[in-house]
């Protein structure tokens, strides 16, 4: 049943009306972005009735209410989603196509807002739409970076990065809500007064601000009317709002004020799994944490005098430790805004915070020096000093004869404040986003916090949005699934597991493999157009899309590529099935050794492209500007999804789960999620290769690993390294690929020779690609296995991961919104 009634003549007569009132023009005289604004207004429309219904409940029913805090929301283009979600994509096509405009090409024109870098980000982005479908009442809050991830340019193979102007023409989805703005204030100082209670107030004095105005973003539930909000704030200079800092003549100040708030929230640190420590990217954690609970705390006062209900109406989520600041903000509203005692604010504090651990990579760990912390957050670095007084004393109770726990598990230490031991400290869960992970976190790298607060943790399995993942990035697919079990996949997707029957089926094997070829054949021609690539769409699109980090082993993927290569020339007649090699991968801006990657990567590309002796049975293809929008193009089209990475070093990974879903075929180490992918899909339909999670760690530990002895002895492995060094891949400068050379080998370089483990995993990766090559040529098995992925994808909805949120740590209650609960 669907909640609204699409009307096809009042839509047309609505996009012509727009793109008359914005742009003074006729439909057949405006361009295609102009048809895309006048579009998404037509659409906002439909989207607003349904939004100020669900505030309306929100008002009457008084429910708890989640805030989701994240430095990144990495939403991806939302018109068609917004149309799949509001169940009329298929008659807004339609209408569209009477009207002589293509959607898909008026899709193409949205910009991806890309507040986001990679894996956290989308993680974020796909939550917030898994608790509208669910009904849940939830507010994303989030930064609006005037610049988003920048666009990445390949030239002559190095990545150039272009700033990512999103917001150039408008965004046709977003609400200015200035009625709901907030100061926040940095700097200056705190002082101490006794008031007539004989109370010490804290005072903050001689403090710059910025104004914070939230932008409001609707998030469609699937089919229920749902729509919550996504609240991203911009800063503006007070004095537009004040201009009495002119008339008392501080100049300076204002001046300065002003360029706080226009740096504030210009850009998005462009780092994944690694901090850059600036302190300007403190200042953008305050200033969207404060902003946030400013309005959490006000929304509950509307309907609450008594603070201490807090925790029962508000859950604060903290995705990672980017909003750990929240933590001492709440304090601070509680202690000098409330006047709440210590204990009574700490208890309803500890109550609402719950922190999500997404990484154990060292140099991801927020660790800030205490001189600009405190510089910065004066009157939040004493609550945090005070907080860790308490704690240490606790952790002497709890750990009398251990004087080394206060050094590991203080909040401040060495100079420096700890965040995720802030956030530990302060939250009533603790939760790590695979299996894997969380077990590497209560047993390793956060133990002596488990020891202390067993209860605390808990781990939640990532997942991923069918409806952005398949629904609308692979439809042929979508259709096909419903066509066959029915539609209950869509809000459930444990019922996937009905097409595990079909996968003997020799009819539906050659059904699916049409829908894949179909899907490979789109993407051939997106790198036709993008690329100017030519790949054989019967070849096997073997696919590895994700951020450059030397943990994820691109590396290990391309000289895997290269000794292919080297075998074919040797062999020229062996067995061989074709293979395009494809590759998107973001480096951030200062990362040597990742652009080094994506350098060698193409310069593989255009060597081994170029080589007519070979017969076109290999292609490498490096995908630019890797994001959201072309990702959804390139899961349906992939047949072997690489999830390579170094066993205990990807947290979860979620790109594993958007293949899986799309029946790509994974060939993975056993860490992150790919564990429990392996699990749910069989060993059968899974190619499983490299040391495991407790070896790495015990060669961490031990120091014993010696990647050179690999390096003598396997002349395969060899001859490959030289070629890094001989210039076979780079002729005009032989030295080019040097660096990677000696990230492999050199342990005067880097501490430690091959640190993520390339070569020790080699020969093991060379007998899994083997594996793979033999499995394909079984096309009716691999069909099946295929099959068998799309059926047991249903654990890796991100549904199943809110609604573990929601019974674990949120306990929210479900909304229901009619449309004419005003009428
Ligand atoms: C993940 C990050 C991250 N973990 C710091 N940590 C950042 C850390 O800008 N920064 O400072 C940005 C991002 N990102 C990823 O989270 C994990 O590597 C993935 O394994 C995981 O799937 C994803 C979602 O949980």
């Amino acid at each position: 049943m669907k909640n609204i009634v699409f009307n096809k003549d009042a839509f047309k007569k609505s996009v012509s009306d727009n793109v008359k009132n914005l742009y003074r023009k006729t439909l057949t005289e405006a361009s295609r972005q102009e048809i895309f604004q006048a579009v998404s207004y037509t659409v906002k429309d439909v989207i607003i009735d349904q939004w100020i219904a669900t505030q309306h409940v929100l008002d009457r029913d008084d429910p708890k209410i989640l805030y989701y805090m994240s430095m990144e929301f990495l939403m991806g283009r939302a018109l068609g989603n917004n149309l799949i979600n509001l169940t009329c994509y298929n008659e807004v096509k339609e209408a569209l196509a009477e009207m002589g405009v293509d959607l898909n090409l008026i899709e193409d024109e949205e910009p991806d807002p890309a507040l986001g870098n990679g894996g956290l980000g989308r993680l974020a982005a796909c939550f917030m739409e898994s608790l509208a479908t669910l009904g849940y009442p939830a507010y994303g809050c989030g930064i609006r970076y005037h610049y988003g991830m920048f666009r990445q340019k390949i030239k002559d193979g190095f990545q150039i990065e272009e700033p990512d102007d999103w917001l150039k023409n408008g965004y046709p989805f977003e609400l200015k809500r200035p009625e709901h703005s907030y100061e926040v204030k940095f700097g200056g100082y705190v002082s101490a007064r006794t008031d007539e209670t004989g109370r010490t107030r804290f005072v903050h004095e001689n403090y710059q601000s910025v104004m914070a105005i939230p932008y409001d973003m609707p998030i469609i539930g699937y089919n229920n009317n749902v729509v919550n909000t996504l609240m991203i704030w911009d800063a503006e200079p007070k004095q537009s709002f004040e201009l009495d800092a002119f008339d008392k003549g501080d100049y300076k100040k204002a001046v300065e004020q002003q360029n706080l708030a226009r740096n504030l929230v210009e850009v998005l640190y462009p780092n994944d799994n690694h901090i850059a420590g600036k302190e300007l990217r403190l200042k953008q954690q305050y200033f969207f944490v404060s902003a946030s609970l400013q309005r959490a705390v006000d929304r509950f006062k509307k309907n609450h005098a008594d603070i201490s209900m807090l925790p029962e109406k508000v859950a604060i989520q903290m995705n990672d430790t980017h909003p750990t600041v929240a933590v001492a903000e709440l304090m601070r509203i509680l202690l000098d805004d409330e006047g709440l005692s210590w204990d009574e604010a700490w208890s309803i504090t500890t109550k609402t915070c719950a922190y999500t651990n997404h990484t154990i990579m060292a140099e991801a760990l927020e660790k800030w020096p205490i001189e600009i912390f405190s510089r910065l957050l004066p009157r939040i670095y004493q609550i945090v000093e005070e907080i860790n007084r308490r704690f240490i004393l606790k952790i002497q109770e709890e750990f009398p004869n251990d004087g080394d726990k206060i050094r590991k598990m203080a909040i401040i230490y060495d100079g420096q404040v700890k965040m995720a031991h802030l956030a530990i400290a302060a939250s009533y869960s603790v939760n790590g986003v695979a299996r894997l992970h969380t077990e590497i976190l209560k047993k390793r790298e956060l133990n002596d916090f488990y020891q202390m607060f067993p209860q605390k943790f808990n781990n939640k399995t990532n997942g991923i949005t069918q409806r952005r993942f398949l629904m609308h990035g692979n439809p042929l697919l979508a259709s096909w699934v419903t066509e066959h079990i029915g539609a209950d996949w869509i809000t459930n997707l444990s019922y996937m597991s009905k097409l595990a029957i079909y996968a003997d089926d020799e009819k539906m094997q050659q059904e699916f493999m049409n829908i894949k070829y179909q899907n490979k054949l789109r993407l051939a021609k997106y790198i036709q157009q993008h690329n100017g690539v030519e790949v054989d769409p019967r070849s096997i699109f073997d696919v590895q899309v994700k951020r450059l980090h030397e943990y994820k082993r691109q590396l290990l993927n391309i000289l895997h590529v290269m000794y292919l290569y080297n075998e074919l020339k040797e062999h020229p007649d062996m067995e061989f099935i074709p293979r395009t090699f494809i590759f998107g991968a973001k480096a951030a801006a200062g990362y040597r050794n990742a652009k080094l990657t994506i350098k060698l990567i193409n310069s593989v590309a255009d060597v081994i492209n170029n080589d007519k002796s070979i017969d076109g049975k290999i292609k490498v293809v490096f995908i630019e500007d890797y994001k959201v929008s072309n990702a959804e193009l390139i899961f349906a089209a992939a047949d072997v999804s690489e999830q390579i990475s170094t066993a205990s070093k990807e947290a979860s990974g979620t790109g594993n789960m958007k293949f899986m879903l799309n029946g790509a075929l994974t060939l993975g180490t056993m860490d992150g999620a790919n564990v429990e992918i392996a699990e749910e899909v069989g060993k059968d339909n899974i190619f499983i290769f490299g040391m495991s999670a407790d070896e790495v760690i015990e060669h961490e530990k031990k120091r014993d690993y010696d990647p050179m002895q690999i390096f003598n002895q396997d002349q395969d492995v060899r001859k490959v390294l030289m070629q890094l060094i001989n210039g076979m891949y780079s002729p005009n400068d032989p030295e080019l690929f040097r660096d990677l050379y000696n990230s492999l080998l050199n342990t005067q370089c880097t501490q430690y020779a091959d640190t993520y483990f390339i070569l020790a995993d080699f020969r093991s990766y060379v007998e899994a690609q083997k594996r793979v090559m033999e499995a394909y040529k079984d096309e009716k098995n691999w069909a099946k296995s295929a099959i068998l992925n799309v059926a047991h994808s249903g654990k890796f909805s991100s549904d199943r991961t809110i609604q573990e949120y929601v019974d674990d740590i949120w306990h929210l209650n479900r909304i229901k919104v009619d449309l004419d609960i005003d009428e």
